[in-house]
């Protein structure tokens, strides 16, 4: 069992059959902002993410590209790596299934299969789809093609089945004990229609390639990449060594966020596999919506494809992450197009949660002598938008804990509308000769409410929410959400605070 404040979050692993684009960037960075809410919220959080490397897919590319297939995956897994340098995520491991760490973990998992009976040797025949690295019944093939559009070939080799069918009930019942385990919830029913409708024993090795893991005792066979990179959420945790620290810490993982794409794998498969080892599941799986461009697929051959990289160098990165995870709810399919996205940042960045700190804080500037102002009585308006600030905290907690990452948006960006609304109301600038020790007030119960809002936006807006909350003078160690509704951690009056520089620039639309 997992510590208490323990918290273990995942992102897939990317095949390096390709560089990295938008929905990868997408993931990884949705990953981040829970990573580190939940590190702000004083969580232990490991946080994970990596590249699958073996398989039919990744050996068909690398002979493309005329390179054995360790050196190609080495070059393309690095290409992920400056991914997440340069978008800054937090991950405490990158795995990468070719490491021996991984392949002495899926080979143990296999052989304690073996051992509980798990595993048996036949003959496969029938559907599988390369580009979805996946196997497909008769009676799910549309026009000849997967129900994705993946072609698909007929394949008969020697095979290790899984007994995935002795599975079904225990996987019925295992969702219906866990309502939380898969979200969101019309996901959830898609599986539980999907495990409902019977389940055939699962094909777990292949003998027409030779680009994966052997399974042990019978090279001739390599694991199927789906057992083998699935693993990868255990093995970088020191699976088989189940006493190791890092696995008693934080298996089970408290969510493994995916694309609805391979919501299967991690929803049936995963669990079948862990239960038939007699491991623990994980506690969730949350299958993300799927980007268009402009209406399109995001696809190599329409040459729609949008580089992540290039974005974060055109609008900055605060910027990319927070257009992404606001501008369609969690869970929902998206379309992304540069127009939405600067209208985004313009609206919600520049124009409300910009404009609000630095129009607050050249007012001190100018008018308190750059020092934190001294609040005397509060009014009714000003104890409303300090209860509202207060309240937040507590909304957001319950938003980020079911992953409704664009829902905790909205809740602190009407904090940030309120603030913003309560500046106009109170007209602090016309106070300053009528009545400086309401202007202080005013003042002051703005720049903490600034702190509050900064304090909930460092998840989200990293670079940014530092930057106000250096602007405040906050120190470093009372960033902490354990600061946020603590008296003692307010803004103390007559602290001097640098002179304010603006934080989110303004686009041309
Ligand atoms: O499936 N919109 O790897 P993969 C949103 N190796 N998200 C997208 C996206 C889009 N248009 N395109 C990709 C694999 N993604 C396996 C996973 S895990 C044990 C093994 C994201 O490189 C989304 O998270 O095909 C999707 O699930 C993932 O990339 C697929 O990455």
């Amino acid at each position: 069992m997992s510590s208490a404040d323990a918290f273990y979050v995942t992102t897939p692993i990317y095949y390096v059959n390709d560089v990295p684009h938008i929905g990868h960037a997408y993931t990884t960075l949705a990953c981040d902002a829970i990573a580190r809410f939940a590190r702000l919220d004083g969580r232990r959080v490991r946080f994970l993410t990596g590249t699958d490397e073996h398989g039919q897919k990744v050996e068909k590319a690398a002979a493309v590209a005329g390179m054995a297939p360790q050196l190609f995956t080495d070059q393309v897994s690095q290409r992920f790596r400056e991914l997440a340098e340069r978008m800054q995520i937090t991950h405490d491991d990158f795995i990468r299934t070719t490491e021996a760490r991984h392949k002495a973990g899926v080979q143990a998992l296999w052989r304690e299969l073996v051992r509980r009976d798990q595993i048996y040797l036949g003959t496969y025949a029938g559907w599988y789809s390369v580009r979805d690295e996946s196997f497909y019944a008769e009676s799910e093939l549309v026009d000849g093609v997967a129900p994705t559009g993946a072609p698909v070939e007929w394949v008969e080799e020697p095979s290790y089945f899984f007994r995935l069918s002795t599975w079904q009930e225990p996987l019925l019942r295992f969702y219906d004990e866990h309502p939380g385990f898969i979200l969101p919830a019309s996901r959830r029913n898609e599986v539980i229609r999907f495990v409902a409708g019977g389940l055939q024993d699962l094909s777990v090795s292949r003998t027409s390639f030779r680009w994966g893991i052997p399974v042990p005792d019978d090279p001739e066979h390599v694991i199927y990449v789906w057992l083998d990179a699935l693993t990868n959420y255990m093995t970088a945790l020191g699976y088989p060594d189940v006493d190791q620290l890092n696995f008693r810490t934080f298996w089970p993982a408290d969510v493994h966020v995916v694309g609805k794409d391979i919501l299967r794998f991690h929803a049936v498969y995963w669990p079948a596999f862990l239960l038939a080892a007699g491991l623990a599941p994980p506690r969730r799986v949350f299958a993300h919506g799927w980007w268009t461009h402009e209406g399109q697929k995001i696809s190599k051959s329409l040459g729609n494809v949008i580089d992540p990289v290039q974005l974060i160098d055109d609008y900055g990165l605060d910027q990319t992450r927070y257009f992404l995870l606001r501008e369609v709810p969690f869970g929902n399919d998206g379309d992304f197009s540069r127009g939405a996205m600067v209208k985004r940042m313009n609206r919600d960045l520049a124009n409300d949660y910009g404009n609000l700190v630095q129009r607050v804080l050249s007012l001190i500037q100018r008018n308190c002598a750059g020092r934190l102002p001294s609040p005397v009585a509060f009014t009714d308006e000003d104890d409303r938008l300090l209860g509202a600030g207060k309240a937040l905290l507590d909304r957001v907690r319950t938003e980020m804990a079911a992953q409704a990452l664009s829902r905790a948006l909205e809740a602190i960006f009407e904090l940030v509308g309120a603030a913003n609304r309560y500046v106009d109301a109170q007209a602090p600038w016309a106070l300053r000769k009528t009545d400086p020790a309401r202007m202080a007030t005013v003042l002051y119960v703005l720049a903490e409410t600034i702190r509050r809002l900064a304090l909930l936006t460092q998840a989200f807006l990293p670079e940014a929410s530092a930057r106000i909350l250096d602007q405040l003078a906050v120190p470093a160690d009372a960033r902490t959400l354990e600061h946020y509704q603590a008296d003692a951690a307010r803004l103390l009056p007559g602290t001097p605070l640098p002179s304010p520089t603006g934080v989110f620039p303004r686009f041309s639309e």
